[in-house]
């Protein structure tokens, strides 16, 4: 029986919600140059193409024909019969586990629906798109708020509760994540240290090269809600 469970999430688990991942066919990365909306440079050099980027994003998230998929459902309903300890890393900005139920978790890579002062870094939870209304309340002058999520080169959210967490878990899960993104790429290494067992959970076939013990290939809503009955 494990006691202390991590799981990773990546763009693949909400791949069937009808978002777009990054990588794959048709993702995101394939219409966008990842060094002009995904870095603080590119923010830097063109604030308003990013802020584009990120509002067609929130908008096609509060569309309200995007729902959490019974990926995100089966992670919510292991959270909550599950009684040692659980955390769930999302690298996804969407928040379909929070509508899912998830409360045991967090956005390594920061959250859509909010934006953040650039010199407190306090956030706010964002009623609309970003625009020249968007300001913080918290300095004079006001601050325009950026996008709460972390680019290339950025330091990811929460990583000395996550690695405390991998330290002590008996079972890593990553579902829907290519592994092409440090530092959530080297989770698998550090649980594998650490003597916890390793699945992964993708739509595509093992890598050859995979670091996990286990890998169960098929589409997350399909896999997850067998794999936690
Ligand atoms: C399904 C499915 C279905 C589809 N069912 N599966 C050289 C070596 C090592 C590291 C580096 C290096 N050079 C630079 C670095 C560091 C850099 C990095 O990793 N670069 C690599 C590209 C090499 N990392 C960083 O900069 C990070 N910060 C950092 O390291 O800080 C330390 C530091 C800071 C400062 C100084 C010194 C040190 C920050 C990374 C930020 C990533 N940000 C993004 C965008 C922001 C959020 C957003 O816009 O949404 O986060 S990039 C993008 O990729 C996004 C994602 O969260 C992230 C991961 O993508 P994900 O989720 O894996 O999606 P995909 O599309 O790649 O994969 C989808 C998968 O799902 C596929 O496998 C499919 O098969 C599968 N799938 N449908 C199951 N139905």
């Amino acid at each position: 029986m494990y006691r202390q469970i991590v799981i990773l999430t990546g763009a693949g688990i909400s791949a069937e919600s009808g978002l777009r991942t990054f990588r794959d066919q048709d993702g995101l990365w394939e219409q966008h140059h990842i060094e002009d909306v995904a870095t603080p440079e590119g923010y830097e050099r063109d604030p308003l193409l990013v802020e584009r980027f990120y509002n067609s994003r929130w908008q096609q998230l509060h569309s309200g024909d995007i729902e959490p998929n019974p990926a995100h459902l089966a992670l919510a309903r292991l959270e909550q019969e599950f009684d040692g300890e659980l955390l769930l890393v999302t690298q996804n900005i969407d928040d379909l586990h929070e509508r899912a139920g998830s409360r045991r978790m967090l956005h390594m890579h920061g959250e859509l629906s909010k934006g953040r002062c650039p010199r407190s870094r306090q956030t706010f939870v964002l009623r609309e798109p970003f625009g020249e209304d968007n300001c913080c309340t918290c300095c004079i002058p006001a601050q325009r708020l950026r996008p709460h999520v972390v680019w290339f080169g950025e330091m990811p959210i929460g990583m000395d509760r996550i690695h405390d967490a991998l330290d002590h878990c008996d079972l890593f899960i990553a579902i829907g994540t290519s592994g092409t993104v440090y530092p959530a790429a080297g989770f698998v290494d550090s649980a594998n240290h650490h003597g916890a067992q390793t699945v992964e959970v993708n739509i595509m076939p093992m890598e050859r090269n995979s670091h996990f013990q286990i890998h169960l290939q098929g589409k997350a809503s399909s896999v997850l809600p067998r794999l936690i009955e």
